[in-house]
């Protein structure tokens, strides 16, 4: 992402026309904002009788060793935004050190699993949690506090209270996907969970040709994704000359053919992620994100990518209202 941005810049500063400055240089900034806001904190809070050590990533994790030494702890753990409390949870941790893995989603209900014995009863692996907490820009108030030891309640509760900023929301707002050319017919974006890159190829749009259109779907590890489903759908001076709905692919690649092109016209190619998931099965992943670009090649790079940058702005918000009414899975 460095590499992208500061390619950018060097780009810019090439670049000739006053206007197509200005707009790269909007462009670089608020892909700066967006990178810069999905920072990862990790950090140490000290209480009287917990400690909490936390990250804020995709997933908040919460880490809470009791300050004495006691093991077969009673955890009850609370946390509140703007005085309303949000989710409380108790759980009992074989080795005292509580770790919880929570996965933020805009569901209505809250899920907990893991807490696998080890060693016998000697230890307690990590708890996983998803459900609607930590997924809105601000502060939580955090307790901790241990009721118990072994099941027996303690005569006085020993609680700590913390709080952790959650900024990494501004990321979903934008909707949109993080994107990048890869040349003049081709450009890649990542999923604003950061699990898919979708990548699409197109040939040159010809008058009294078809277009040909490759779409790869990898994960983050740059692995085709199996099982991928998406949208396609192209478009030709208001004319749509392609479109398919759910496509389906074992190996996250698809290839695609647009009807005959009246015009050499620029195209506007529009993929949308459909999730992980065989047919007729629950999807899960990244689902209703888009990645839209216009494809002109005698403007080359660099005005595709503004071009591309500000075609999914308005698409992010279209699509917001979708995503929103899908739960994550
Ligand atoms: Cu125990």
């Amino acid at each position: 992402m460095e590499y992208f941005f500061l390619k950018i810049i060097k780009d810019t500063i090439m670049l000739k026309s006053n206007s197509a400055n200005l707009l790269l240089i909007l462009t670089a900034v608020s892909l700066f904002l967006i990178t810069s806001i999905v920072t990862v904190q990790a950090e140490m809070k000290n209480g009287d009788n917990l400690n909490l050590h936390y990250t804020v990533g995709d997933k908040v994790t919460l880490s809470f060793s009791p300050v004495l030494p006691v093991i077969h702890v009673d955890h009850q753990v609370v946390v509140a935004k703007d005085g309303n409390e949000i989710w409380s949870q108790t759980f009992h941790d074989h080795d005292g050190n509580l770790e919880i893995e929570i996965t933020p989603t805009d569901s209505s209900s809250f899920s907990v699993t893991g807490g696998a014995d080890i060693g016998g009863k000697t230890s307690t692996g990590a708890f996983m949690v998803s459900g609607p907490v930590f997924n809105e820009m601000g502060t939580y108030s955090v307790t901790g506090t241990i009721t118990g030891i072994e099941f027996i309640p303690l005569p006085i509760p020993l609680a700590d209270e913390f709080s952790i900023e959650i900024a990494g929301s501004e990321e979903m707002d934008m909707g949109g996907m993080e994107m990048k050319s890869m040349g003049e017919h081709q450009v890649s974006a990542i999923s604003s969970d950061g699990s898919l890159i979708v990548n699409v190829d197109t040939s040159d749009p010809v008058a009294g040709e078809m277009m040909s259109v490759t779409v790869t779907i990898t994960t983050d590890k740059k692995v085709h994704q199996t099982n991928a489903n998406y949208d396609i759908i192209i478009t030709q001076d208001g004319k749509t000359v392609l479109s398919e709905t759910d496509v389906y692919t074992t190996h996250g690649e698809g290839e695609h053919m647009t009807d005959v092109l009246e015009s050499s016209n620029p195209v506007d190619v529009q993929v949308t992620l459909q999730g992980i998931g065989k047919p007729g099965e629950l999807k899960t992943g990244a689902m209703g994100e888009a990645i839209s670009f216009h494809v002109v090649p005698e403007f080359g790079t660099i005005a595709m990518i503004v071009l591309a940058v500000a075609v999914v702005s308005i698409i992010a918000i279209t699509a917001k209202t979708k995503i929103a009414l899908i739960p994550k899975l």
